[in-house]
């Protein structure tokens, strides 16, 4: 007998007994919180997007907003679909915002200028949430239904989708919270036409299922302080023309008001969750999971939002993959700046969007005593690319090595000597 010949009551059973059997699965999978919920249209989401992007704080985004009506409709994405299956994946904790280059006590700096990249980016986390809702559509197929994953998807507003499958509650800063880990977590869905009973299976000190929309913060407000470029223009609205995560992934010239907030940005931004207090919790529960020596118990008694300010969570490896050695990847080629750049999103998959994030971080980093900064932005004051020469421009004037507010004499880059040849002309 096929799933949908079932009489009512074993239906109702079996779609109690099939929600108990994904929500097992994706845990076993390393899904930190899974949940379910009915297939409806996202009706607040869609306002939100429509009039996100009615006042220009979409800041020419696609994704979601390219079609509002589409990405809040899961029934688009599979005919008859009845149930979202949504997951969290949880990554590894945090390294606390920017930093300085480190220096020696001679004032030396002790290593080469480096670039940061935002935590969910420094390594294929998403490959690993994949494949654990890939397991969960296995349950499903095997039970008769069709299932779809959705992952990072512009078919679906995820938040919005794990907001209503009990999976978390959102922040100000917009991102969701995931009780007992979090804002360091990412989402995806299954997407099926299996009738699924409600089910929630977070971590055991989390509450059986969170519905609250709004309730996670209590009166902090760590995020809107702290963000470097006051993106976050209200509780849960940020405006993506000022939000460096978005000017990091787009196009053009990067805006000149936000290059010195930018910092060591190379891609993505940290800031809002970095002193997310409560991400203070998120930052003992990962750093065991990712072997880096913190305990994987449980939250610490009475964890959560308060008004003590922001606490930014610490961590991270000599070693970390959260960090670029900024004229080493200037000096690469184009194919070996893209197989660094991975699956980041990069606007038109262009390498000279990632060589131009490259050189406002070094301009923030760098020092005009480093013959290798010096030698990396002679190189590409005399780059083919307009743009490119004018941040070179930027960046040797902000570290000193160019006189005057637009491109003029050098100072020093003549001393240290230019390589000859154009950055991403061939390898270095
Ligand atoms: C577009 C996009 C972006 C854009 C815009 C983000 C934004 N906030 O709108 C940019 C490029 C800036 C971005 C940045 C980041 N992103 Co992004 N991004 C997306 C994408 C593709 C679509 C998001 C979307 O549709 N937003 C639409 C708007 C309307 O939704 P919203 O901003 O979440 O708004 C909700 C809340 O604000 C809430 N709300 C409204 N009013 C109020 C008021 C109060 C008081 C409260 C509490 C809430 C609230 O309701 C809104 C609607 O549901 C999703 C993937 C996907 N397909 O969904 C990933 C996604 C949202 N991003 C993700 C990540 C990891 C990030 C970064 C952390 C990456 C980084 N480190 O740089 C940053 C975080 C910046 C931030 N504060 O949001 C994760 C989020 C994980 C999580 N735990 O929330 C997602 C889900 C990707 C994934 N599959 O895991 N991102
Ligand atoms: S990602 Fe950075 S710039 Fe964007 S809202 Fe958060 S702190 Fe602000
Ligand atoms: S920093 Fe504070 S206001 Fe922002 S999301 Fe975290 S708890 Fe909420």
């Amino acid at each position: 007998m096929l799933p949908h010949q079932l009489s009512r009551g074993d239906a109702q059973d079996d779609a109690g007994r099939l929600a108990a059997a994904v929500v097992s699965a994706g845990r076993v999978a390393g899904l930190v919180s899974v949940g379910t919920a009915p297939v409806a249209v996202f009706a607040g989401a869609r306002r939100h997007l429509e009039r996100r992007k009615r006042h220009g704080l979409h800041g020419g985004m696609q994704f979601t907003y390219r079609n509002p009506a589409r990405a809040t409709d899961p029934s688009r994405l599979l005919a008859g679909a009845r149930s979202l299956v949504v997951g969290a994946w949880a990554y590894p904790v945090p390294v606390a915002g920017c930093r300085p280059p480190a220096e020696d006590p001679n004032g030396v700096p002790a290593a080469r200028p480096r670039g940061r990249v935002a935590r969910y980016a420094a390594r294929d986390h998403y490959r690993d949430l994949q494949s654990a809702l890939d397991a969960i559509a296995a349950v499903v197929t095997a039970a008769g239904w069709r299932a779809r994953v959705v992952v990072d998807d512009n078919g679906l507003v995820d938040r919005e989708a794990a907001r209503r499958a009990g999976v978390g509650v959102f922040g100000k800063s917009t991102v969701l919270l995931v009780p007992g880990h979090g804002s360091w977590c990412l989402l995806g869905s299954v997407v099926t036409d299996a009738p699924l009973r409600a089910r929630w299976s977070g971590d055991v000190d989390a509450p059986p299922r969170v519905r609250s929309s709004r309730g996670a913060c209590g009166r902090c407000t760590a995020c809107l302080d702290a963000c470097p470029t006051g993106a976050l223009v209200a509780p849960g609205v940020l405006d993506a023309r000022r939000c460096l995560a978005w000017l990091l992934q787009a196009g053009g010239t990067f805006p000149l008001a936000f290059r010195d907030a930018l910092g060591d940005r190379l891609y993505g931004c940290d800031t809002c969750q970095d002193v997310c207090p409560l991400n203070r919790v998120a930052g003992r529960r990962t750093a065991g999971r990712d072997g880096s020596g913190a305990p994987d118990g449980p939250a610490p008694e009475g964890a959560g939002p308060s008004d003590d300010g922001p606490g930014a969570a610490a961590g991270g490896t000599a070693d970390d993959p959260g960090e670029i050695d900024l004229v080493d990847l200037l000096e690469s080629s184009d194919e070996e700046v893209m197989a660094r750049a991975g699956r980041w999103y990069v606007a038109g998959r262009d390498p000279a969007v990632v060589r131009r994030n490259a050189l406002v971080a070094l301009g923030n980093t760098g020092r005009a005593d480093d013959p290798a900064t010096a030698r990396v932005l002679g190189a590409y004051l005399g780059h083919p690319d307009p743009v490119l020469r004018e941040h070179a421009a930027w960046a040797a004037r902000r570290v000193g090595l160019l006189a005057g507010d637009a491109p003029g004499a050098p100072v020093a880059l003549g001393a240290a000597g230019g390589r000859g040849t154009a950055p991403g002309d061939g390898p270095a």
